[in-house]
């Protein structure tokens, strides 16, 4: 993430430096519509983005899962820009959403990993993540830069149609240059989310929630649990509980809560109510300096405080290193997860 933010974000200039897309800041700036089209990890990413663009650059934005998008008729017009996010660059759906798309006449952002791989060779102009390579099969790094590329592309674009305030902007960036500090700080958890992890590795279910841009990292963290250690596990909006969900909710379910100071804060205090009240086992991740979440949960992991569009690029590290654990202590391969592939090309 480092390497990802270094020389992109010059917060003494105030400049963002997006290489391949510079030409076409000014166009997506005039769009009316995005169209976000990826898989697994990259879709959770795409789903961040979404949030981020519009509320930053008030463009409507559709995030759709490349492997549905390519078998049906999607309603793709001239002027539509899609974005393909991509760790490995070579996604056979998401290829064939490329293709999809263009027959229709939109123009292809990629956002890649992988220098010189078929997804950016068949976009129109993109960026890459430079986040290195994914030593294991299931997405991690690529998740924070993939969501780091996004947010600067949404902050470029917000800042040329003038609907980022000048102070927002540049808190925004000051905040982006801090991220590789907040992350290191929250890896020092490690040993207490060994810990939890011990803890709930003979679980055979998990419910992942959380609301606003906290939302698709509640997905995120329940993929990962699945992708790597094999228990079945679920993300929803904390807002959806009430319409299903909750009646999975028992003195046996774990329930992860994404739950950290933000517009959403008061919203989640009460789903967290709603979860101790039927004696659900509350695991959150909370803002550092937190007095109330942490009477009422039963572990909590705390992050820093920083801006909250940024909140995703720090509290999926917990979710992943729970995952982590867990899989380790279930004698899983975390590196080789059984059924997948590192690149999905059929
Ligand atoms: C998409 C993806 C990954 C997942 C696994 C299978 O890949 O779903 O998110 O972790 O490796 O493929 P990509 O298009 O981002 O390379």
């Amino acid at each position: 993430v480092a390497d990802c933010l270094r020389g992109r974000v010059n917060a003494d200039s105030g400049h963002l430096v997006l290489g391949g897309l510079r030409d076409y800041t000014e166009k997506l700036s005039k769009a009316k519509r995005i169209v976000i089209v990826a898989c697994g990890t990259s879709w959770h990413a795409g789903l961040v983005a979404e949030y981020i663009f519009e509320e930053l650059a008030r463009i409507n934005v559709e995030v759709e899962y490349a492997s549905e998008f390519r078998y049906r008729n999607p309603i793709i017009k001239e002027g539509d820009f899609v974005i393909a996010i991509s760790q490995s660059g070579e996604t056979a759906d998401t290829l064939a959403a490329i293709e999809l798309a263009k027959s229709k006449g939109a123009t292809i952002l990629g956002v890649c990993n992988v220098v010189g791989a078929s997804i950016p060779r068949a976009s129109h102009a993109g960026a890459y993540t430079h986040a290195g390579p994914e030593i294991g099969v299931a997405s991690t790094k690529a998740f924070t830069a993939q969501v780091t590329v996004l947010t600067q592309m949404a902050i470029a674009v917000a800042s040329k149609k003038g609907t980022l305030h000048e102070d927002t902007f540049r808190r925004l960036l000051f905040e982006l240059e801090r991220i590789p500090s907040k992350i290191e700080k929250v890896l020092k958890s490690d040993e207490k989310i060994r810990e939890i992890a011990e803890k709930f590795k003979d679980a055979r279910n998990f419910i992942y929630l959380g609301r606003g841009y906290n939302f698709p990292v509640a997905l995120e963290g329940a993929l990962k649990l699945k992708e790597i250690s094999y228990i079945h596990a679920e993300g929803y909006p904390a807002a959806e509980m009430k319409h299903g969900p909750i009646a999975l909710i028992d003195a046996e379910m774990p329930v992860v809560f994404i739950a950290t100071k933000d517009s959403s804060y008061e919203k989640v205090v009460s789903n967290i109510q709603e979860v101790k009240a039927r004696k659900g086992i509350v695991i959150a991740i909370v803002t550092e300096g937190d007095k109330l979440i942490p009477t009422m949960a039963d572990y909590t992991i705390e992050i820093p405080a920083m801006h909250e569009a940024l909140i995703p690029l720090v509290s999926v590290i917990p979710l992943q290193l729970l995952s982590y654990y867990i899989a380790v202590m279930r004698g899983c391969n975390v590196d080789q997860p059984r059924n997948l592939a590192k690149s999905v090309t059929v």
